[in-house]
């Protein structure tokens, strides 16, 4: 619930250094500059921007990392709490990748927004050969095994997923209703309120954004499930394609608050036909603007997420092949047009990376390999560095020495490990980063805290290859 939420939020004022234990990396976000970052105007705001991540990037991309946890205060797992992937065989559950997405979201001061307990894709055929009371049991085991799990460690519940036909008139035909009856989704949301009484629950589906057939009949779930006391909030997914944001989404959200329900886009992306030019990355600028303004509009909006972080990771080319281009962030983690149209909807600005002064340590010493730190964000009480190491032979290995020459002191670092946290740091690479050809570089990262708030120095390094 919100609440979980605001408490979680108001623990993490000011400049926050935090450390995702699970995935071994330490991570910070500059509360200060709250302004430049989505993640900044959506605290100002009390909403959520979320992204959906995928276990294996958060696991093994540090830059996708650091965005993620720099960009958003909200999480879903794109695939990691489904039924396939929580309970692939009949009672074995594994929660290895779904319990490394809450512990990062922990760690890093995040919401989560659970996705998903029933639906009719991605649950395995274990479920779907099951009729009757089994399929029933079945399905109040899960719900409650999961979501006891993550009692007060996950906000919000997908509880059901795309339950309505798309010409909309009726609930969509699927093993559920097959071997159910309609009473599923009812159970379903039993269930889950009992299991965590503390989440909001919500029932999700996709092309119901504008008022149409399909918004109707779960307009018309929705109403009594309110009336049951047993629903929180809609999803409206959001898979939109450029210029269709429907011209009356604004007023069809609103319908579902006058019943008392939160709102909250849950899945958006804005495809293109592919190429992508600056025609076409303008017009989804716009679009991800007007979506953006919406749920500001609507302060039971709880939040917006987004389908993915760069366009490379999202499922729409894989699904419609010749589109893509759907999300807010290149490849290279650069930040599209999109992004800045919906930092700017909720009350932020782009700061040109660019034009940020970087300040650049001393010229570096040692043979084998030299090194450079550089102060990449400073603030108040601390910034953050980027090292980087240039191999002048084959390296196999290298190690950094430097002494701050004040208060500074590293509070998290990602990408060296060693001895780090006093005033003379010595620092190695960590698995991946040791090997380093000659003439070519590597970098890695941290954030200090500096007691007395004088400006951030850059030291001299020292490099050896080791
Ligand atoms: O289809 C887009 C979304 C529509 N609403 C519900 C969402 O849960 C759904 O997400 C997508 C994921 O973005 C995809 O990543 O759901 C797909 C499955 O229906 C996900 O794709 C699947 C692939 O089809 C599998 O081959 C793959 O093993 O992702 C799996 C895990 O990577």
């Amino acid at each position: 619930m919100l609440l979980t939420r605001n408490r979680r939020r108001a623990l993490l004022a000011g400049v926050v250094t935090v450390a995702t234990a699970a995935l071994g990396i330490g991570l910070s976000t500059q509360f200060a500059s709250a302004q430049t970052t989505l993640r900044g105007a959506a605290d100002a705001l009390n909403k959520d921007i979320g992204v959906a991540v995928s276990y294996n990037l958060l696991q093994n991309n540090a830059q996708y990392r650091n965005t993620v946890a720099t960009e958003f205060n909200s999480l879903t797992a794109e695939n990691a709490m489904k039924w396939d992937a929580t309970e692939p065989s009949d009672g074995n559950y594994t929660f290895t990748q779904a319990d490394a997405i809450v512990d990062f979201a922990e760690d890093n001061g995040q919401s989560v927004h659970g996705h998903t307990f029933v639906w009719h894709s991605q649950t395995p055929s274990w479920v779907q050969g099951l009729s009757g009371t089994a399929l029933q049991n079945a399905m109040v085991d899960h719900i409650n095994t999961v979501a006891n799990r993550y009692e007060g460690r996950v906000d919000s519940w997908d509880v059901v997923n795309e339950v309505v036909s798309d010409s909309g008139g009726a609930l969509r035909s699927s093993f559920w209703l097959n071997g159910l009856g309609e009473g599923y989704i009812t159970t379903a949301f039993q269930t889950a309120r009992a299991a965590d009484p503390s989440a909001d629950l919500y029932i999700n589906d996709y092309s119901i954004e504008g008022d149409n057939a399909k918004s109707d009949r779960v307009y018309s779930i929705a109403q009594g499930l309110v009336n049951q006391g047993l629903l929180d909030g809609v999803g409206f997914q959001s898979h939109l394609i450029l210029g269709q944001v429907p011209s009356d989404m604004e007023a069809n959200l609103q319908r579902f608050v006058n019943l008392g329900l939160k709102v909250r886009i849950t899945e958006l992306d804005i495809r293109m036909t592919l190429p992508a030019d600056a025609t076409k990355l303008a017009q989804q600028a716009s679009d991800y603007q007007r979506v953006a303004n919406i749920c500001k509009n609507l302060a039971d909006c709880s939040g917006i997420t987004v389908w993915g972080l760069r366009d490379g990771d999202s499922w729409v080319p894989g699904v419609f092949p010749g589109q893509g281009a759907p999300l807010l962030f290149n490849d290279d983690f650069s930040k599209k047009s999109a992004y800045t149209s919906v930092l700017n909807a909720w009350g932020g600005t782009v700061t040109n990376p660019t034009t940020t002064p970087i300040t650049t340590s001393p010229p570096p010493t040692g043979s084998g390999c030299t090194a450079t730190l550089s102060v990449q964000s400073p603030w108040n009480t601390g910034a953050t560095y980027a090292g980087t190491v240039r191999a002048n032979q084959n390296l196999t290995g290298w190690r950094v020495t430097w002494t701050w020459p004040g208060s500074e002191r590293i509070s998290n670092a990602w990408s060296i490990q060693g001895t780090l946290t006093g005033a003379a740091v010595t620092g190695t690479n960590v698995g991946y980063n040791g090997t380093v050809a000659a003439g070519q570089t590597t970098t890695f990262g941290f954030n200090i805290t500096k007691a007395d708030g004088s400006t951030a120095s850059v030291p001299t390094v020292t490099c050896t290859p080791i």
